[in-house]
Protein backbone atom coordinates (compact mmCIF):
# COMPACT_ATOMS: atom_id res chain seq x y z
CA UNK A 1 0.00 0.00 0.00
CA UNK A 2 1.61 3.03 -1.33
CA UNK A 3 -0.75 5.82 0.02
CA UNK A 4 0.38 7.80 3.21
CA UNK A 5 -2.85 7.89 4.25
CA UNK A 6 -4.45 5.23 3.86
CA UNK A 7 -1.21 3.72 5.56
CA UNK A 8 -2.42 5.95 8.62
CA UNK A 9 -5.71 4.71 8.64
CA UNK A 10 -4.36 0.97 8.64
CA UNK A 11 -2.61 1.81 11.35
CA UNK A 12 0.63 0.97 9.79
CA UNK A 13 2.05 4.78 10.11
CA UNK A 14 1.59 6.60 13.33
CA UNK A 15 -0.37 9.76 13.92
CA UNK A 16 -2.07 11.80 16.19
CA UNK A 17 -5.71 10.80 16.24
CA UNK A 18 -8.40 12.99 16.97
CA UNK A 19 -11.90 11.90 15.85
CA UNK A 20 -13.18 9.01 14.32
CA UNK A 21 -16.41 8.27 12.77
CA UNK A 22 -17.25 4.81 10.79
CA UNK A 23 -16.25 5.71 7.71
CA UNK A 24 -14.12 9.08 8.68
CA UNK A 25 -10.73 9.68 10.79
CA UNK A 26 -8.94 12.71 11.79
CA UNK A 27 -5.73 13.33 12.55
CA UNK A 28 -2.81 15.88 13.46
CA UNK A 29 -1.11 17.24 10.40
CA UNK A 30 2.45 16.46 10.28
CA UNK A 31 3.35 20.71 9.18
CA UNK A 32 0.87 22.40 11.34
CA UNK A 33 -0.26 25.81 9.58
CA UNK A 34 -1.67 26.53 12.89
CA UNK A 35 -1.88 25.69 16.84
CA UNK A 36 -4.83 23.35 15.33
CA UNK A 37 -4.32 21.95 12.33
CA UNK A 38 -6.36 18.47 12.01
CA UNK A 39 -6.90 16.53 8.49
CA UNK A 40 -9.96 14.85 7.94
CA UNK A 41 -10.19 11.67 5.37
CA UNK A 42 -12.14 9.41 4.39
CA UNK A 43 -10.53 5.83 5.34
CA UNK A 44 -11.66 4.10 1.96
CA UNK A 45 -8.96 5.61 -0.56
CA UNK A 46 -10.28 8.68 -2.82
CA UNK A 47 -8.06 10.51 -4.82
CA UNK A 48 -9.70 13.95 -4.21
CA UNK A 49 -12.74 15.71 -4.64
CA UNK A 50 -13.58 15.39 -8.30
CA UNK A 51 -13.70 11.46 -7.29
CA UNK A 52 -15.81 11.72 -4.37
CA UNK A 53 -18.93 10.72 -5.71
CA UNK A 54 -20.47 9.07 -2.18
CA UNK A 55 -22.93 11.49 -0.86
CA UNK A 56 -23.00 10.07 2.43
CA UNK A 57 -19.34 9.87 2.81
CA UNK A 58 -19.33 13.54 1.69
CA UNK A 59 -21.64 14.59 4.73
CA UNK A 60 -19.88 12.47 6.99
CA UNK A 61 -16.55 14.16 6.13
CA UNK A 62 -17.77 17.66 6.32
CA UNK A 63 -19.67 16.76 9.64
CA UNK A 64 -16.73 14.96 10.83
CA UNK A 65 -14.60 18.45 10.01
CA UNK A 66 -17.07 20.37 12.23
CA UNK A 67 -17.06 17.66 15.10
CA UNK A 68 -13.23 18.08 15.38
CA UNK A 69 -13.58 21.64 15.39
CA UNK A 70 -15.82 21.59 18.25
CA UNK A 71 -13.81 18.86 19.56
CA UNK A 72 -10.61 21.18 19.36
CA UNK A 73 -12.68 24.05 20.75
CA UNK A 74 -12.66 26.25 17.75
CA UNK A 75 -15.81 28.09 18.50
CA UNK A 76 -14.27 31.46 17.07
CA UNK A 77 -14.15 30.15 14.34
CA UNK A 78 -11.92 28.05 11.75
CA UNK A 79 -10.77 27.54 8.08
CA UNK A 80 -12.15 24.16 6.09
CA UNK A 81 -9.86 23.46 3.35
CA UNK A 82 -9.89 20.99 0.26
CA UNK A 83 -6.60 21.41 -1.89
CA UNK A 84 -7.34 19.48 -4.95
CA UNK A 85 -5.44 18.70 -7.35
CA UNK A 86 -2.10 19.88 -9.01
CA UNK A 87 -3.25 23.86 -9.26
CA UNK A 88 -5.23 23.25 -5.51
CA UNK A 89 -1.46 22.19 -4.05
CA UNK A 90 -2.82 19.06 -3.51
CA UNK A 91 0.30 16.69 -2.10
CA UNK A 92 -1.29 14.26 -0.98
CA UNK A 93 -3.92 12.15 -3.11
CA UNK A 94 -6.29 10.80 -1.04
CA UNK A 95 -8.85 13.37 -0.22
CA UNK A 96 -8.22 15.20 3.14
CA UNK A 97 -10.08 18.41 4.42
CA UNK A 98 -7.65 20.77 6.62
CA UNK A 99 -9.29 21.90 9.79
CA UNK A 100 -6.82 24.73 10.75
CA UNK A 101 -7.54 27.12 13.75
CA UNK A 102 -6.52 28.19 17.27
CA UNK A 103 -5.74 31.69 15.80
CA UNK A 104 -7.14 34.82 13.91
CA UNK A 105 -5.75 33.30 10.10
CA UNK A 106 -4.61 35.68 7.48
CA UNK A 107 -5.65 36.03 3.91
CA UNK A 108 -6.89 33.08 2.23
CA UNK A 109 -4.77 32.53 -1.00
CA UNK A 110 -1.19 32.66 -0.76
CA UNK A 111 0.92 32.69 -4.23
P1 LIG B 1 -2.18 18.91 0.78
O1 LIG B 1 -1.24 19.94 0.27
O2 LIG B 1 -3.58 19.49 0.93
O3 LIG B 1 -2.14 17.61 -0.01
O4 LIG B 1 -1.69 18.62 2.25
C1 LIG B 1 -1.18 17.41 2.68
C2 LIG B 1 -0.87 17.56 4.13
O5 LIG B 1 -0.57 16.27 4.64
C3 LIG B 1 0.34 18.44 4.46
O6 LIG B 1 -0.12 19.59 5.20
C4 LIG B 1 1.25 17.58 5.30
C5 LIG B 1 0.38 16.41 5.65
N1 LIG B 1 1.08 15.14 5.69
C6 LIG B 1 1.84 14.58 4.71
N2 LIG B 1 2.32 13.40 5.11
C7 LIG B 1 1.86 13.19 6.37
C8 LIG B 1 2.02 12.13 7.31
O7 LIG B 1 2.69 11.12 7.08
N3 LIG B 1 1.39 12.29 8.52
C9 LIG B 1 0.64 13.39 8.80
N4 LIG B 1 0.06 13.44 10.01
N5 LIG B 1 0.45 14.39 7.94
C10 LIG B 1 1.08 14.30 6.74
Amino acid sequence: MSCVFCRIVAGELPAERVFESERVLAFRDIRPAAPVHVLVVPKAHVESLFELDDRELAGELLLGAAEVARLQGLDRGFRLIANTRHDGGQEVGHIHLHVVGGRRLGPMLAR
